[in-house]
């Protein structure tokens, strides 16, 4: 049957009117029934939002409806192309299990029971800040924290905290991922590394990563960037305990006992100058400190090293002169996620001071220097607080809290400006040092994101109010007393994105089409709720056009004619090849130079020189349990996304071969895994393999959902997150290292479950 245009728009709105689960279904079979392509099809420009290297997007779309998501060569994170994950995000907006409607908590029900009814906006919105209001009475307004990630937390972890005055905003991309390695680039270089990698990939002629599992971390350009690398010849050394897909690429694999990274930079930094192989002239006349680096690296030999390391002196003391020989064109790029064994600042501070004595910091080949894109805020009073959730953390601040606001609740002492997200937890459950009374949780995953979590129930189940602003009915949003369905990224405009780079850039999110059902764009709900909570003049804006337009007019731009560009790519040097030319320093440290020898963390009680600490053993029988990123996944945010899921639909635990053998594992069985602390997950298939060490297992970070109303995702394999029930904390940073957890396997059954393909095979019938 051939359907015109306009029956076709006439039924795809029927379908979205109804608030049924056939109504995705019903849009796929109309789509079969006429080629999307035979229709008007508009062009929008976008972000994708399955993960945060926001490539820059072309939407097509028809009606109510998105087909097809490419990349476009003008925007500089995706140049023309998209990882899979974000071919496959425009699923989740026709996903029949989406959050449809305002939903409050049935009186008398239990937080976690999962007892709902429907609420409107306005009631929704009502309750919630009559609560807010009631709680900043008795206990100040510090009393609520705001949590959140995703490009609309500018909304509800910057903007409103810092009008309605709490400091305690805090973003899992912080103290659960970034906080090491930005605080250890404060305190060497006296910059950030930022959201963007500034590797200069096409120059360089070495390269060693250090667990950094580029290919299964699949952050679009970076991955172009770096296979074109080794395309160019660059040598490559890849160091991690599993043969991950970037080892498999590699020059060398550097099978390094877990926990153990300190020392194996120690050593090459002992190679380096004991064979006076350093970069002389760069480290005389850019560092401080090297005498004092040169003493203390003076016991850490190679063979000393291997003992710690299990990686041979030969191979250690053959890389360092490697290195040395491609200087200062030889890189050892930063990982992202760096909370790894709790002493992780001083590992990032090593393998920037290794860096430094390669001479490659802004330099070809080395890191460049990336250049903030200029850009104006939209003019409202003053906020009472500065915000302080930060995408990437800075040095802490000097100046003391403003008059009459408490200062942040995560114990106010770690070097990073921005708050650690798990140590607000626990002054929901003892009050102390004041208390926290109610949450809001902005596209962040509790129970996924943060470890520990019987702690996190257990603080859920004290608070006042808990409001979760969620897409989807994942575990902890069925635990709210309020849930507000925010629309997807493809419904909605988003503030705009300013992206540090070498070319420094602005892009624009714009919906493709209408929210479906009832939900709403997170800027909307912010500003209603701030006009019900008495903060309307700091929401001056009419709507979220006008906000726009007026930023965009800072750049000599409208959003009319930003609609029709998605990108506007500024002027900027690549990066600073002129420096040293023009004799201007780019390092912001007191001493304005690179600081191998940190006075700064000295005065703050912190070793001023990195110090290698050996990890903690495993107890009897228990393996280490170490994790990472599927390349088709995003964390635990695309398990329920029928084409991902499709790709990859469970995960499975790396256990090598012999190993397996020893316990009895053949191909195809099913495991238990149960922490050092009892907790069990799974089953997961065992995957045995010659391509990890004996000591580990591995598995991928997302999986193990627990959420009756996620169709796809609920119960299939095991969650990382449940079982790193602790943590060490790294008192510099605050970053919670997650991999001092242990698990130990038991055979368990195949799960009984449908088959991904099957539901969806029912789903369209
Ligand atoms: N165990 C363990 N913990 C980790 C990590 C790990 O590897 N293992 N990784 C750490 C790292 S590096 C990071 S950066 C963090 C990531 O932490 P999160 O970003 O919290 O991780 P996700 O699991 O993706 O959770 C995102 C949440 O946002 C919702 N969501 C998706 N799209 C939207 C939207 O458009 N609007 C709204 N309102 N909600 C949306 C999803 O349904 C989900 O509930 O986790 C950290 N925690
Ligand atoms: N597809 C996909 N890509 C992503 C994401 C995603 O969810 N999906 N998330 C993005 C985000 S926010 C982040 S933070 C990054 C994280 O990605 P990365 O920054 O690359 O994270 P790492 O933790 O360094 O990488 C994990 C690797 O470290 C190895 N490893 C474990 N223990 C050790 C050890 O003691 N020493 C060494 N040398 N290696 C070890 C593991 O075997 C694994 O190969 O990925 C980003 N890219
Ligand atoms: S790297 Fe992939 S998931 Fe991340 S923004 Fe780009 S296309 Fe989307
Ligand atoms: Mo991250």
């Amino acid at each position: 049957m051939k359907l015109e245009r306009r029956s076709f728009l006439k039924l795809s709105a029927a379908a979205v009117g109804a608030v049924s689960v056939g109504g995705a279904a019903t849009l796929v079979s109309r789509a079969k029934a006429a080629p999307w392509y035979t229709q008007e099809v508009r062009q929008v420009f976008s972000i994708c939002e399955n993960c945060f290297w926001r490539c820059g997007i072309k939407a097509s779309v028809v009606g109510n409806r998105v087909y097809k998501v490419e990349g476009y060569k003008e925007n500089p994170k995706s140049r023309g192309m998209l990882c899979p994950r974000g071919q496959g995000a425009p699923a989740q907006t026709y996903d029949p299990d989406r959050l449809k409607k305002p939903l409050i908590r049935v009186e008398g029900s239990e937080r976690g029971a999962g007892q709902y009814r429907e609420a409107t906006w306005e009631e929704a919105l009502d309750y919630i800040a009559k609560k807010m209001l009631s709680l900043k009475e008795q206990y100040g307004p510090e009393s609520i924290a705001f949590f959140g990630h995703g490009t609309g937390d500018s909304w509800f972890v910057d903007f409103l905290p810092a009008a309605w005055g709490s400091p305690n905003a805090a973003k899992p991309s912080v103290s659960l991922c970034t906080a090491p390695r930005e605080v250890a680039a404060q305190y060497t270089f006296g910059r950030a590394i930022g959201g963007h990698e500034p590797i200069d990939w096409p120059n360089t002629r070495y390269i060693v990563l250090i667990g950094h599992h580029i290919g299964e971390d699949t952050h679009n350009t970076q991955l172009q960037d770096w296979s074109q690398a080794r395309k160019n010849g660059a040598k490559l050394v890849v160091v991690d305990p599993r043969f991950s897909t970037a080892a498999a690429k590699a020059d060398r694999w550097l099978p390094i006992k877990p926990g153990t990274d300190t020392a194996l930079l120690l050593a090459w930094m002992h190679v380096l100058i004991a064979e006076n192989l350093y970069d002389k002239a760069y480290v005389q006349k850019y560092t401080v400190g090297f005498e004092q680096l040169a003493a203390h690296v003076k016991p850490y030999t190679p063979e000393w090293a291997e003992k710690e390391t299990e990686i041979p002196a030969q191979v250690i003391r053959e890389v360092a002169r490697e290195m040395a020989r491609h200087k200062p064109k030889a890189v050892l790029p930063p990982t992202r996620h760096t909370v790894w064994y709790g002493n992780d600042t001083q590992r990032m501070r090593a393998l920037y001071i290794l860096n430094a004595l390669l001479g490659n910091y802004g330099r070809e080949g080395g890191f460049y220097i990336a250049m903030p894109p200029y850009l104006e805020k939209y003019p409202t009073p003053p906020l009472p607080l500065e915000p302080n959730a930060g995408g990437c953390s800075g040095p802490a601040k000097a100046e003391s809290e403003p008059e009459g606001y408490k200062p942040r609740a995560d114990k106010g002492k770690f070097l990073a400006k921005s708050t650690a997200i798990q140590e607000l937890i626990e002054p929901m459950i003892t009050g102390k040092p004041y208390p926290i009374q109610g949450l809001f949780a902005y596209g962040i995953n509790l129970f996924h994101a943060i470890p520990n979590v019987p702690r996190t129930k257990e603080a859920l189940s004290k608070l006042d109010l808990y409001v979760a602003i969620d897409v989807l009915p994942q575990e902890h949003v069925m635990w709210a007393d309020v849930i507000l369905p925010e629309a997807t990224y493809l419904e909605r405009y988003d503030d705009l994105v300013a992206v540090a780079h070498k070319t420094p850039f602005i892009e624009l999110r714009m919906p493709a089409h209408e929210p479906l059902w009832d939900t709403k764009p997170g800027w909307w709900i912010a500003k209603e709720l701030g006009k019900r909570l008495g903060l309307e003049q700091f929401f001056p804006w009419k709507d979220i056009e006008e906000y726009l337009d007026t930023r965009l007019q800072s750049v000599g731009l409208d959003l009319e004619t930003m609609k029709q560009m998605g990108t506007m790519v500024q002027n900027g040097k690549p990066w600073l090849t002129d420096w040293e030319k023009e004799n201007t320093l780019p390092f912001g440290t007191l001493s304005g130079k690179i600081e191998l020898y940190s006075e700064a963390l000295a005065k703050a009680g912190f070793d001023p020189l990195p110090v290698y600490e050996p990890p903690e053993a495993a107890p009897e029988g228990f393996y280490r349990l170490l994790y990472g990123r599927s390349p088709v996944h995003t964390f635990a945010r695309t398990q329920n996304n029928p084409v991902l899921m499709e790709m990859e639909p469970s995960n499975s635990v790396w256990l090598n071969a012999e190993e397996a053998q020893r316990l009895g594992f053949k191909a195809g069985d099913y495991a238990y895994l149960v922490n050092q602390d009892g907790v069990r997950e799974g089953p997961v298939r065992v995957k045995a393999t010659q391509r990890i060490r004996k000591d580990a297992v591995y598995i991928t970070h997302g999986f193990g959902h627990k959420a009756k109303g996620m169709s796809l995702a609920n119960g299939r394999g095991a969650s990382d997150s449940y079982l790193q029930t602790r943590y060490t904390l790294d008192p510099i940073s605050g970053g919670a290292g997650l991999r001092n957890n242990y698990v130990k396997l038991e055979k368990a059954p195949a799960p009984r479950l449908k088959s991904v393909v099957q539901i969806l095979k029912e789903r369209r019938a």
